[in-house]
């Protein structure tokens, strides 16, 4: 039993499978990230392959995303990190008309175990609750998320209201279909293409500021 293991039960959805082998995996002492890229993400990748191809459906990317879940709640607690010196406090959320949260979730946990306050607000999260939000904890950084190329202009939207409305918050935009040319081609502050390099840039933009 090893990683393979816990890619090929995320592929066959069994939830329970994946949070024995994650759990094995982790007494055994394996690295966090390597259950975490080898294992979960790269299952996710192979999902999101054969949906293309059309050997997969809505609902089996759900089962997968199920079965992600449920291994990445067992690896929540041991992913706090050992610097956790510069902290702050961030709002994340996926954007409007969104309703992937598994990379959204990934960098939020990741956030909290380096020490940020995390304030999560879901999924689907409009613009004006971005900027409640972010008002109402005093936020560092509006960080958002999107999968699909059609929600990614609204990261835009929110960049542009708060320099309308001459709000300084920083901004990070992150997930798979986003790149650099896209955070600088709207005005975001920060990208970064996965959980861990997040949490250095959003080290980095608050010792900006
Ligand atoms: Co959807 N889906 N999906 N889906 N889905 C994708 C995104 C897709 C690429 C699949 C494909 O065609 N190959 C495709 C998008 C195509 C496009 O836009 N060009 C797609 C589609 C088409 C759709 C629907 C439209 C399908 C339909 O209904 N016909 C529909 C849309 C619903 C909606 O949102 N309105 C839909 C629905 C779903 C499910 C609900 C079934 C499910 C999501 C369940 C959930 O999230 N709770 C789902 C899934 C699971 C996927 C795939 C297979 C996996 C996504 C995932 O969780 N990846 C996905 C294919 C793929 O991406 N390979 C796909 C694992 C996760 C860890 O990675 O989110 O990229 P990711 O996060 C990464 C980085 O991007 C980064 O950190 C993480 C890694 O460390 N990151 C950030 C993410 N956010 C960040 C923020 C940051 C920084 C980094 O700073 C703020």
């Amino acid at each position: 039993m090893g990683i393979k293991d816990i890619y090929a039960a995320v592929l066959e959805f069994d939830s329970d499978q994946v949070v024995k082998l994650v759990k094995d995996e982790i007494s055994r002492g394996t690295e966090i990230q390597v259950i975490l890229n080898d294992g979960l993400i790269s299952a996710m990748d192979e999902v999101g392959k054969r949906f293309s191809e059309g050997e997969l459906f809505v609902p089996e990317m759900l089962l997968a995303a199920q079965a992600m879940k449920a291994g990445l709640d067992q690896l929540k607690p041991h992913m706090k990190q050992e610097d956790s010196s510069t902290k702050g406090t961030i709002v994340i959320g996926t954007v409007k008309g969104d309703l992937h949260d598994i990379g959204k979730n990934l960098v939020a946990m990741m956030m909290e175990g380096a020490g940020f306050e995390v304030i999560d607000l879901g999924i689907d999260v409009d613009t004006e609750k971005f900027i409640q939000a972010a008002e109402e904890h005093k936020a560092d950084i509006i960080c958002m998320s999107a999968l699909l190329t059609t929600t990614m202009p609204e990261m835009k939207v929110v960049v542009d209201t708060l320099k309308e409305r001459g709000l300084n918050y920083k901004t990070m935009v992150g997930g798979a279909p986003v790149s650099q040319e896209f955070a600088d081609q709207i005005g975001a502050d920060g990208y970064s293409p996965d959980a861990p390099s997040a949490v250095e840039k959003a080290r980095l933009l608050i010792s900006d500021k």
